[in-house]
C-alpha cells in the first residue's frame, strides 16, 4: 500500500512535471544565434522568389509632403505623392539640407517600391538593416521585417527573414519630422558581408511604353474650353455633364495665380477649363509631368490618369511619370477655381530635357479640333 502509494505520487509528480516541461516555449528554434532581435517569429519557412521578368535597374521611390510635425510614419496609401523618381540604392546619409531629390528638407516621406535579389550564397537568412533619421520601416512582400519607425536621429535596426534566391517585393518607408534627414539600406548573410544594399540586387518593373499617336495636320496650341461652375465646388466636376460658356486656343499652359480674371475665362471664380490636343515628347523614355494649380486639377495621357492634383488649395505641385514613346500623345487636363487665387502651369522633365515648363512648340491640335471649335461657338453665340 506504502509503496503503491508512493508510486502513484511519483507518477502524479512526473505527469505534473512532464506537463509543465511540455507548456515551456520551445526553445527558439531559430539555428541562426547572431544575438540580433528578430522582428516578430522570423519564420522559418523560406519564402520562394517571386517570378520577375523585364525588370530594370532601381527602386521607384514617391516622395510625399507630410504638411507638418508628424511623429511617425503616416498611412501612405491615404496620401499623393508630390513627385516621382527613381533610387539606384537606399544610401543618403544624413543632410540638413533637401532630403534625397525630394526638394524638400523636413516633413517629408518617401516610399521605395521594386525588387531586392537574394543572392545564393545566402544560405535562406538574410539581414536587412535600415540606418534612419527620422522612422523608416522594411517590408518584403507583406511581411514586416525592419521596424525602425519613430522620431530620432541616425539609427540602425536590424531585421532577419528566410529568402529563396532570387528576386523578393521590397517596399521600405520613411519619414523625416525636421532636422537632420538620412536612411541607408543594409544587408549581411552567411557569405555575404555587411554593406549598404548594392544597385546591382534592386530593381524595379519597367513601365510599359506608351506608343505615339500618329496624329496628321496638327496646328500648334491646345483647345481649351472654359465652364461656369455655377458656385461653389470643393472638386473637379464631371466636365461631360456640363457645357462650355467660351473656347479658346492656348500656346501653353503656363498661368501663374491670378485674383483676376482665370486665363482667357473671362470669369474670376467658379470656372473650369478643359485643355485637349497632343503633347509631343522629343524622345523616347520615362516623363515627369507636373501641374501647379489653384484649385484643383488632373492631367491625362489618353485614357491614363497622370497626375491627380484635384481639390481645394492653393497653388500647389503634383507630378505623375509616365513611360511615354518619342511622339505624340494625346493630352487632357482639367481645372477648376473656387474662389481667391486662381492658376495652373503645367510643367515636364524628361531625358535630356530639365524640368521646365512644357513650350508651345511641344503642344499642339488636329483641324479636325479646330472645327469642333468653330462648332462649340454655335452653341453660344
Ligand atoms: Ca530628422
Ligand atoms: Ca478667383
Ligand atoms: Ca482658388
Amino acid at each position: 500500500m506504502i509503496i503503491s502509494s508512493k508510486f502513484t505520487l511519483f507518477v502524479a509528480l512526473f505527469a505534473i512535471a512532464f506537463t509543465a516541461i511540455a507548456a515551456l516555449p520551445i526553445e527558439d528554434a531559430d539555428s541562426f544565434e547572431d544575438g540580433l532581435l528578430d522582428v516578430e517569429e522570423t519564420p522559418l519557412s523560406l519564402i520562394q522568389d517571386t517570378d520577375v521578368q523585364d525588370d530594370v535597374k532601381g527602386l521607384d521611390v514617391k516622395y510625399y509632403n507630410l504638411g507638418g510635425q508628424i511623429s511617425k510614419l503616416p498611412d501612405f496609401s491615404a496620401l499623393k505623392p508630390t513627385s516621382t523618381d527613381v533610387s539606384a540604392q537606399i544610401n543618403f546619409p544624413s543632410t540638413d539640407g533637401n532630403f534625397a531629390t525630394s526638394g524638400s528638407s523636413q516633413f517629408v516621406g518617401a516610399v521605395w517600391t521594386g525588387f531586392i535579389e537574394m543572392p545564393r550564397t545566402g544560405d535562406g537568412f538574410l539581414e536587412l538593416g535600415l540606418d534612419s533619421d527620422d522612422g523608416s520601416k522594411l517590408f518584403i512582400g507583406d511581411k514586416l521585417v525592419v521596424d525602425n519607425d519613430g522620431l530620432h536621429g541616425m539609427k540602425m535596426v536590424w531585421g532577419k527573414i528566410a529568402l529563396g534566391a532570387g528576386k523578393h517585393p521590397l517596399r521600405v518607408e520613411f519619414f523625416e519630422n525636421g532636422g537632420g534627414a538620412g536612411i541607408i539600406m543594409e544587408w549581411k548573410a552567411n557569405g555575404l558581408n555587411q554593406g549598404v544594399v548594392p544597385a546591382s540586387a534592386l530593381t524595379r518593373k519597367e513601365m510599359p511604353v506608351t506608343a505615339a499617336t500618329d496624329v496628321q495636320g496638327d496646328v500648334k496650341g491646345l483647345n481649351v474650353q472654359y465652364y461656369n461652375l455655377g458656385g461653389e465646388k470643393s472638386k473637379l466636376p464631371d466636365f461631360s455633364a456640363l457645357k462650355p460658356t467660351r473656347t479658346d486656343v492656348s500656346d501653353q499652359i503656363n498661368y501663374p495665380s491670378t485674383d483676376g480674371n482665370f486665363a482667357t475665362s473671362e470669369a474670376r471664380d467658379h470656372v473650369g477649363a478643359v485643355w485637349t490636343g497632343f503633347i509631343n515628347v522629343p524622345s523616347s523614355g520615362s516623363w515627369d509631368l507636373f501641374l501647379d494649380s489653384d484649385d484643383g486639377s488632373k492631367l491625362f495621357i489618353g485614357d491614363k490618369l497622370i497626375v491627380n492634383n484635384d481639390g481645394l488649395h492653393g497653388m500647389e505641385v503634383r507630378s505623375g511619370t509616365i513611360a511615354l514613346g518619342a511622339g505624340k500623345h494625346p493630352l487632357r487636363v482639367e481645372f477648376f477655381e473656387n474662389g481667391g487665387g486662381a492658376g495652373i502651369i503645367m510643367q515636364w522633365k524628361g531625358p535630356g530635357v530639365s524640368k521646365a515648363v512644357v513650350p508651345a512648340s511641344a503642344l499642339t491640335r488636329t483641324e479636325a479640333a479646330v472645327r469642333s471649335l468653330n462648332n462649340s461657338f454655335f452653341y453660344f453665340n
